[in-house]
């Protein structure tokens, strides 16, 4: 029996010597700029995956769209063009719109409230994901969204016309809504598009209007707190699939601890990114009684328009998030 046991032992240190695992590269696309807390969580996840699995993948990120622009970022991951990458998640709103949930206004406004509206939204996002071949390994939120403006306002009535940058469906809504002009532009080339006046106004955090210097060509900075949106790290079913389980192992604990690191920074951030601001010369502001006031009753139109696209998939998850209170 003793002697049985050590030929197995023998023969599988054999196997696994006559076999090494090939050393693979995974490139990671990100669209947020390499300075952003987002894009420096990754590329820590990245390291601790290439130590962990001893250089069995190496993962390299690609931070500001340069491998792949936001937009483009999850179908290169679907249809294995990249094995793994960043997206902002409601970026996907048009497919489906439980990837929104986070972007329903005034739904949770606090890091506290995002975290336990991610908490039960995980598991049908998952299954979204699992059906589109994406396997989701972790996910952090952005800090709490407020409004800039080049010009001052107090009221819906002065929004009236003005050149609005969006990055999802609920950010255009806002903007036809608020009767704005919605303008869809990338967090890489804000800067840009504020500079040259293709833009005057977004719905962003602190930290997005930070990294991108806004201050140099906007002037106000209302804090809304509308939502919390998040961006999320995914990887390619069919690659993880083949991915041995040790490795799965690493990279689920490099994720956790990703998630834990991005959450903390994302906080940390707030106050930092939002001083910033006020630095480079920013009002910043809470947003005067009668702007929020309008805001809060166009939040209530789209909650409702929100929940009638997403079906009882997403009444379920503001049940379960509203039992959590
Ligand atoms: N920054 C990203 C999404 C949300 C945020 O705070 C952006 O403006 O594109």
């Amino acid at each position: 029996m003793k002697i049985q046991t050590n030929i197995l032992v023998v023969a599988a240190i054999t196997a696994t010597a006559a076999a090494p695992a090939m050393a693979e590269k995974w490139d990671m696309p990100l669209a947020y700029s390499a300075s952003n807390f987002h894009s420096a969580t990754a590329a820590e996840f990245g390291k601790c995956v290439t130590t962990g699995t001893g250089g069995d993948i190496s993962i390299e990120t690609h931070p500001s769209g340069s491998l792949f622009k936001g937009g483009d970022i999850k179908r290169a991951i679907q249809t294995g063009q990249v094995p793994i990458g960043e997206r902002l998640l409601s970026g996907h709103q048009n497919e489906n719109a439980i990837f929104g949930f986070d972007s329903v206004p005034f739904l949770a406004t606090s890091f506290d409230d995002a975290d336990k509206l991610w908490k039960v939204a995980k598991p049908t996002l998952e299954k979204v994901l699992e059906d589109q071949n994406l396997t989701l390994l972790y996910s952090v939120p952005w800090p709490p969204q407020g409004l800039y403006f080049r010009n001052e306002v107090n009221s819906v009535a002065d929004m009236k016309g003005v050149k609005f940058r969006s990055y999802n469906n609920a950010t255009s809504r806002l903007a036809e809504l608020t009767g704005m002009l919605p303008v869809t532009i990338e967090a890489a080339e804000i800067s840009q598009a504020f500079a040259t006046g293709v833009a005057d106004s977004m719905v962003s955090s602190g930290a997005t209007g930070y990294d991108r210097k806004v201050w140099e060509s906007l002037n106000y900075f209302y804090e809304v707190d509308a939502w919390l949106p998040r961006n999320y790290i995914m990887v390619n079913s069919d690659v993880w699939a083949g991915t041995s389980d040790a490795n799965k192992n690493v990279i689920r604990g490099c994720a956790e601890l990703a998630e834990y690191a991005g959450n903390w920074r994302s906080k940390e951030y707030t106050g930092f990114t939002v001083q910033g601001l006020t630095n480079g010369g920013m009002t910043v502001a809470p947003p005067s009684d009668t702007l929020k006031a309008e805001l809060k009753a166009i939040g209530a139109t789209m909650t409702t328009e929100w929940l009638d696209a997403a079906g009882a998939d997403g009444a379920a998850i503001v049940e379960a998030y509203k039992a959590m209170q």
